[in-house]
This record gives structure tokens, sequence and C-alpha cells, in this order.
């Protein structure tokens, strides 16, 4: 395998004739509710870098939506998973078992917060994982009700859909929805409408109201949510509220799950994003950055709640794959050996100070109303001039004026309003930052 120049290069017009003969073959075979954020064919991608089957080369400021942490042809990812490959690719776990499977499980008891007994189950999607958490809630505390936040997103299965929050695209037309889950409100400090400063407070105690008086603490099964919002536009919490959040699951014998899907595995600057307030879930979901781009997802959590489900009770034929754990495990090795929640805490470093040098020096500047996320979960929210009236239509402009010059950005946000960054936490620091120069360039098109 010869590695990828990490460098940016546009030699054709991005669709280049290639991409756009392929999008023409698959706009005939693929249906027409898969989309894709940019109709560019991939040949081959690693580090920060995408190569195109036009020559382009493309910084990736996407990660594959936050899946390729380690770089999506990592030297211990590409290894590990090709040794199993040749060995055997499926025995499923539930005929025959295999230690690769068994080697994540205790991973992951190590990296998740909390020294308590902590058991695994693997499975192929987030969605499969969020799915999996909530019967898993279900069977240890006998209770049917799942909460969930405003501006949450958890997948596009049945119960999932229903957890996610945004109508457009996920869920219009796919109805209806599974029963017994119910939406609060989330401290969303940009919006929230006595101020930042307030909405930690406020919003916790709104959402314990609304639990307490219309569903009742003692129906909930679990309380489900994201440490940092993910497709719902980076939001951050306001401090206090996950603590507040899950000292009121403590209280009320709630399992407190933190969907941790896109926030772990080093994104944020640490293994998980609920560390940061020192929240210690009952149980955690991951996917995404867990296997360096191969399809695997976990429930990991106590023992005890996790060994609720009668035996035979969890399980799928792919769950657990013994190629994507040993991809699992080449990731999980590259984020330790090279330090990945320091490059993830560097990569904040870099890109807030360029967005605030943007948002103070460009003309119009004034439209990022507010910059926002860790590590390397970076968004600009952007609004009409003057205002905090959502501007997704800058987002999108923004969007195609860096597509066009060869840098992969997407947008995200219950408004389409948020111009979100989500390197490869090995992206070199130049590539980083040329990255930001046509983020910069881009607003000059609008
Ligand atoms: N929970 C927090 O971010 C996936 C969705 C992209 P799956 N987010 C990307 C899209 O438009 O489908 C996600 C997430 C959080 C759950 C999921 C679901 O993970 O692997 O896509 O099922």
């Amino acid at each position: 395998m010869t590695a990828i120049p990490q460098e940016r290069r546009v030699v054709t017009a991005i669709p280049g004739p290639k991409s756009v003969e392929l999008q023409a073959r698959r706009l005939a075979a693929v249906a027409a509710g898969v989309g894709s954020t940019l109709p560019v064919f991939t040949a081959r991608a690693g580090g920060g870098i995408i190569e195109d089957v036009d020559g382009n080369r493309l910084i990736d400021f996407g990660s594959g939506i936050a899946v390729t942490s380690v770089g999506a042809s990592a030297e211990a990812v590409v290894r590990r998973a090709s040794a199993q490959l040749a060995d055997f690719t499926h025995t499923c776990f539930m005929v025959t078992p295999y230690e690769g499977y068994v080697e994540v499980c205790e991973q992951l008891a190590e990296l998740t917060p909390g020294d308590h007994a902590k058991k695994s189950a693997l499975f192929n999607s987030g969605a499969e994982a969020v799915e999996n958490a909530v019967k898993i809630a279900r069977a240890y505390t006998k209770r049917t009700a799942v909460v969930v936040f405003d501006h949450g997103y958890h997948g596009r299965t049945n119960l999932t859909m229903g957890m996610t929050a945004k109508n457009m695209p996920y869920k219009q037309g796919f109805g209806p929805f599974a029963p017994e889950v119910y939406r609060v409100p989330v401290a969303y400090g940009y919006r929230w409408p006595t101020g930042a400063e307030n909405a930690g407070a406020e919003a916790s105690a709104q959402a314990i109201d609304e639990i307490s008086k219309q569903i009742g603490a003692d129906n909930v099964a679990a309380i489900v949510i994201e440490p940092v919002l993910g497709e719902g536009g980076f939001i951050e919490p306001a401090k206090g509220f996950l603590p507040a959040i899950a000292q009121f699951a403590k209280d009320n014998g709630i399992v407190f799950v933190a969907d941790e899907i896109q926030s772990g595995f080093c994104r944020t600057g640490q293994w998980f994003a609920c560390e940061d307030e020192g929240i210690v879930p009952d149980l955690i979901t991951t996917a995404k950055g867990i296997a360096g781009g191969l399809p695997l997802s976990a429930v990991t959590g106590r023992a005890e709640i996790m060994d609720a489900a009668h035996a035979g009770g969890l399980g799928g034929t792919y769950g657990g794959n013994p190629v994507a754990c040993a991809g699992a495990l080449g990731a999980i090795e590259t984020m330790r050996e090279l330090d990945l929640n320091g490059k993830a805490q560097r990569i904040e470093e870099v890109m807030k100070g360029r967005l605030a040098e943007m948002r103070s020096k460009l003309p119009n500047g004034d439209i990022i109303g507010d910059i926002r996320g860790r590590g390397a979960m970076i968004a600009i929210e952007l609004v009409k001039s003057g205002t905090k009236d959502p501007a997704p239509e800058a987002a999108g402009a923004l969007a195609k004026a860096c597509h066009a010059e060869g840098v992969m950005v997407l947008t995200c946000g219950t408004y389409g309003n948020v111009l979100r960054f989500l390197p490869p936490l090995v992206i070199g620091e130049e590539l980083l930052n040329e990255g930001l120069d046509v983020i910069e360039q881009a607003f000059g098109t609008l």
C-alpha cells in the first residue's frame, strides 16, 4: 500500500468527468432515498485526504461522519483486519465464539468511564446499539418509557427514528413510530431564551419537571442523551445540565445512557465526551470511531444491568464480526500510540483560534453566530447578520464553495445552519490550516 500524498490537489472540476459518469450509473441503480453530500467517487483515502477517481485530492473535514478518526486506511487497522480476513471472515459469535470479540469487550471495559464491573455486547451499527441499550434498560428496570431530548439524533431504525428529534429527512412519511418515547428540553446555550449562563440550571429543571409530571419517573426505563449532540448541531449541553440529569436518573432508578456514537473514541479530546463533567453513565453506546471504518458498535455498562437480558435475548448474525473486531483493536491501538486525544485537543485549539479570527476580521464574519464543540468536533452556527435567525442557505453555500475547492465539509443542525468540522484526528497541521484557509476564502463567495 503506497501512502497517499497529504496534499490538496484539484485537477478537474469537482465532481470530475469520471465521477459524473459514475453518478449517472448510480442514479439509475441506487435508490433515490440514499443521498450523498458530494457525488465525488472515492478511489482511496488515508490520513487527512480523500482521493477521487479523477485524481483530485480533497482535504477531509468529515471523516465519513466522524468514523475514520485514525484515518481511512490506518496501518494497524489494515494489518489486523487483513490478517483476520485471511484466517476466517465469520463464524457468528452466537454459534462458535472467537477471541477478538472478547478482547474488544475487555478494551471497552477499560476505556469507558467508571471503575465498576462492566460488560459489553457488540452489534453492527449505531442505531442497533441504541436499540439494544433500550432493550437492556427495559429488561433491567421492568419499565417501558424512554426519555430523549430536543435536537437529539439516535438513528434511522423504527425505534431510533422515534428517538431522533428532526423530522426531515429522517422521519417524514416513515411512521408510525414506536410508543413510549418522550422528548424533553436540552440546554442549548446559544438559543436558550434567558441566556447561556442560565441554560444548564433552567433546562435541567424543565426536563426533570416534564419527566416527573408527564411520564412519572417510576415509569422511565432509560434516559438517552448524546453528551455532545451531533446531527442536531454540535450542541454542548450547558454546564450543569448533564450532571443534574444523571443525578436525577440515579435517584429514580433510571438507566442513564450516554450515546457516544459520534462523540466517543477521542473525538472530543477525551476517550468519551461525558468525562468532561465527570459523568459515569450506566450504559454507553459506541460505534463510528471504534473500528477505523469497519462496521461495529457496542453497548457497554454496569455488569448487573448488562446481564439483565435473559440468555439468548441479545444478538444478531453479524454482531461483533471478527474482521470488524480486529479493525477495532487496530484503531484502539492507534489511538493509544499516537495520543489521539492530544491531537484532538490541538485541532480544537487551531480551529477555534482561526474561526474566532474569521469572525472578527471578515466583512461578513458576524454571520458566525456561535463557534462551539470540543476536540475535533467543531462547528460554526450561521445566522442572518445582526440576528440569531438561522441561515441554512449560508451554511449550504459555504459547504458548496469548500467542496469546489477540494475541502470536504458537512452541514448539520435542526435548522440546517451549522457547518461542522470532523477531521480525522491524524490530520497534519499544515493540511488542517489549508482547509481553514479554504473555509475563510469561502466567506468571500457569499
Ligand atoms: N447516535 C449520536 O451520531 C449516526 C447519521 C448519518 P448509525 N450519525 C450519523 C445519517 O444521516 O444517517 C448516529 C449518531 C448518534 C446514533 C447514530 C446512528 O448510527 O451507525 O448511522 O446507525
